[in-house]
This record gives C-alpha cells, structure tokens and sequence, in this order.
C-alpha cells in the first residue's frame, strides 16, 4: 500500500476526478475572462464565453496561450490577481533577453507546497527524512518549491542550493542526508567528486533522488542508482505552470510521472496541428491550471514532447501518467540546469561591434558536466588583429553571456565565412550530449 499525503485527492475515481476539474476549469475560465484582457481578447477573438466551457471537451475550444504571449504582457500583464495579493515572484529564461515572469499569492504557494508534498511522498520520502536540497534558490523555482514541500511533510530540509560540491558532500556526511533533490547530471557529478575525495557516497544514508529540471534517460537512472545507491525518481515541472512537482514518478512502478490533475487538466496534442493526439501518442504537452490564482493559464504550450496514460497504476493514485520527457518541440536548450534559448545568446551576440550574425552552439557533457562552445564569425578587420585584441573580445561576450543568461560558456571566435550556411533553416547547435 503506498504512502499518501493527500489519499482522498490522490485517489479520487476518475469520474469525481473529472467532475472536480471540471467545475475548476469553469471557474477558472470566468476569472481570467474578467480579470485578465489578454484572455478577454483571445476568446473574444475565437467566439467564446466562459458559459460555452460545459465539458470537459470544451476546453479544446479555447486559444492556446504561449511563452510569446507571456512574453508580450511582459512581466505582470497576464497576472489575475492584484498585486497586493502576491506574495512570490519567479522567473524562467525568455526566448530573447527578457525572462517570464510568474507571480504566486498565498494560496498558490500553499497548493505548490502540497503538491511538493505528495510529490515526495509518492517518491518514497517522508516526515523525518533529512532531504539535502541542492536545486539552486533564487529566481529559479526548482530550491525553494522543493523546499516549501519539503516543510510541508514534515522533514528536515537542507538548503544548501547549487554549487560548492565538495562541501556538499561533506554536508550530507554529516548531517545524514537521507533524500537528495538535484538536477540528475549534478548527482551524477556529486558521485564522481565523492569518489575523488574517497568518499564512498554508496555507503551513506542516501535513499531516495529526486531529479529533474532536465532530460534524463532510463539508461541515466541505471547509472545513477548504481553510483549513488538510492532510487532515482523523475520529477516534472516548469515555472510558468508552478515550479517542480507537476508531475512525478511513484516509487512503486517507476514507470511514467503521475501530474497531479485535481490541479492541472493536461492534453497532448500534434505540435504541428494543435489537434490531441490518441492515448500512448506522443506529442506536445499543453496543460492549463484549475487552481492557481496569481497567474491562471489556459492551454499553456509547454513545449515539451511526451505521452499520456490513464491506465490504472500499481500505486493506486488515479492521476494520469506522462512518459519521461523525450524532447522538446522548439529548440530550448537546458544547460546545466539552466534554460537557454539559442536566440538569447543571439541577442547578445548582434550587439557586438565587429561580431557577425553567424554562429554556432555546441554543446557537450564532459565528466558529467554540460559543456557550451559559442563559435561566432568575426569581421576581416577584427580577425587580422592581435590575438591579444580577439582574446579579449572573446572574454567580453563570455562575460555577457554569463551575467546576462547565467550559464558559463567557452567563446572562440572564428575567420568571416567559415560557419556552415544553410540554406533552409539555420542549424545553430549541435548538441552532443548523450543521455
Ligand atoms: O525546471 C522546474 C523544476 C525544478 C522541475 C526542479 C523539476 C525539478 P523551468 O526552469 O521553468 O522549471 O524549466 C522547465 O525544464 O519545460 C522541461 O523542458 C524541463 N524539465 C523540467 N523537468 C524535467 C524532467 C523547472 N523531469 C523546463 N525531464 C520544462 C525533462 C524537464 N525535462
């Protein structure tokens, strides 16, 4: 039997289940219809009121909402609640140089605690274990929705955030780390340092991983269950809907991540066409939020390339299962942890004298760290100059990459001409990583 924190939502019949989302998504619908004008316009637009909203079949009627329109009521413009009521903002990487912005009000974080809450516990963790939190604290939603949940069940959660690994590892040492939240090439990276320090990480109290953030692999979790010794479990979430714990994996099957939906109504559909796709299809992710209050979205395009199963689970929860993350449907980029649209680091590129609009990411994984090479064409004049001239140019965008984007990157210039054209689509990146 397994471990619930929530057994009466987690467990409700499908049938209540629906009846539940559905008077959720009709409240929903009026609120933003009232609230926020973008949503007045949009189905105004497509010859909607929230009246129509009478099944759940409905919700297919309504315009999809899109990072681009977040982008464009930027930063508050979709929030549907008043600023007074909000009580947490966070951000997530824009496709160009401004970041998406999601407000929470005191309601929202109590239903993202809940949510971490049952998320542990599904993933096999419980009051008294000692979670050592190493998802980074900041604008990012990974450290302290993980650590809000942590509270919530009632265990002892460590906010020791990214970075510093070699006192991370004594930390966990020490404090008796029983549950390690991290993105899963950090804790592949966490293993490996141990092993140079002669640390048998193996052999402590390890039990438990939960690990998102980013694509991972079963052939990923193989090597992370052998080198940390825990269970490795695949957590799912994205800023704009809430932050980590969307959906996860239950401890008992491991086997697709159950999204919780008395909170969130999820669709997969052809990226191409918008339309849904069969049950066991893959397509894109599209999930609108019943519950949320600060910044309510319908049909959010996620983006990301999965597939959804109703098929009951051994773990008796009735929520819906999505399949790991397989892939994205535009060309995001998650480089160590953090989300890197290849027209950011283009932006910041056009504006550099002397920089041509030609240039290409290649990104890697060495010693379980990502690695990215920006190579950018430099005009003649720039090129026949000193190395000195180019090092320091090549510092520079380095730098503004970093403080702009916060990823670390390797820049190298290159001679006008010598970056492949294509003649349809640019292929800008070259990602050699193997999962
Ligand atoms: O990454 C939230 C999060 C934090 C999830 C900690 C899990 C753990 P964003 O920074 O907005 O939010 O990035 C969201 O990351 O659309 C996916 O492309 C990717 N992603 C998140 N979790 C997974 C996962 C957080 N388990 C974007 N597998 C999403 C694959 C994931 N990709």
């Amino acid at each position: 039997m397994a471990n619930y924190f929530n057994e009466e939502f987690e467990t409700l019949p499908r049938a209540a289940l629906e009846a539940l989302q559905l008077k959720r998504l009709q409240a929903t619908v009026a609120r933003v219809y009232a609230n926020v004008p973008f949503y007045k316009q949009s189905f105004d637009a497509a010859g909607i009121k929230p009246e129509d909203i009478r099944s759940l079949t409905d919700l297919q009627r309504l315009p999809f909402t899109t990072k681009q329109n977040m982008r464009d009521s930027y930063p508050y413009g979709l929030f549907a609640a008043p600023m007074e009521e909000i009580v947490r903002i966070h951000a997530s990487s824009g496709t160009t140089g401004k970041p998406t912005v999601v407000g929470y009000t005191q309601k929202d974080i109590e239903t993202w605690s809940e949510l971490m809450a049952r998320s542990f516990m599904a993933a096999g963790a419980h009051k008294g274990d000692i979670i050592h939190n190493a998802y980074g604290y900041g604008l990012f939603t990974g450290g302290l929705g993980a650590h809000y949940g942590a509270e919530k069940l009632g265990a002892s959660v460590i906010p020791i955030s990214g970075g510093n690994t070699k006192r991370q590892i004594m930390i966990m040492q020490d404090f008796g780390s029983t549950v390690l939240t991290c993105t899963p090439s950090y804790s592949l990276y966490l293993a490996e340092e141990a092993a140079a320090e002669g640390v048998d990480i193996k052999s402590s109290k390890l039990r438990v991983g939960i690990f998102g953030a980013e694509p991972w692999s079963e052939a990923m979790r193989g090597e992370i269950e052998a080198n940390l010794g825990l269970d490795a479990i695949d957590i799912y979430g994205l800023s704009e809907i809430m932050g980590p714990g969307v959906a996860i994996e239950c401890i008992e099957e491991k086997h697709g991540l159950h999204i919780w939906e008395d909170h969130f109504i999820p669709e997969i559909i052809n990226p191409e066409t918008g339309q849904p796709v069969a049950e066991g299809e893959k397509g894109e992710l599209v999930i609108t939020t019943i519950t949320k209050q600060g910044i309510p979205l319908i049909r959010y395009r996620t983006r990301d390339i999965t597939s959804i199963s109703y098929a009951p689970c051994a773990c008796g929860r009735t929520h819906g299962r999505i399949a790991r993350m397989s892939g994205r449907s535009d060309d995001m980029l998650i480089i160590r942890g953090v989300n890197v649209f290849p027209s950011q680091i283009e932006s910041i590129l056009v504006r550099i004298e002397g920089v041509e609009p030609h240039y290409l990411l290649i990104v890697d994984r060495k010693d379980n760290l990502d690695t990215l090479e920006v190579q950018v064409e430099v005009d003649e004049r720039i090129f026949s100059d000193e190395i000195k001239v180019l090092q320091t140019l090549a510092r520079r965008i380095e730098k503004e990459i970093k403080d702009m984007l916060g990823v670390t990157c390797t820049v190298k210039l290159v001679e006008p001409k010598t970056i492949q054209r294509s003649e349809g689509k640019a292929q800008r990146v070259r990602d050699n990583r193997k999962l």
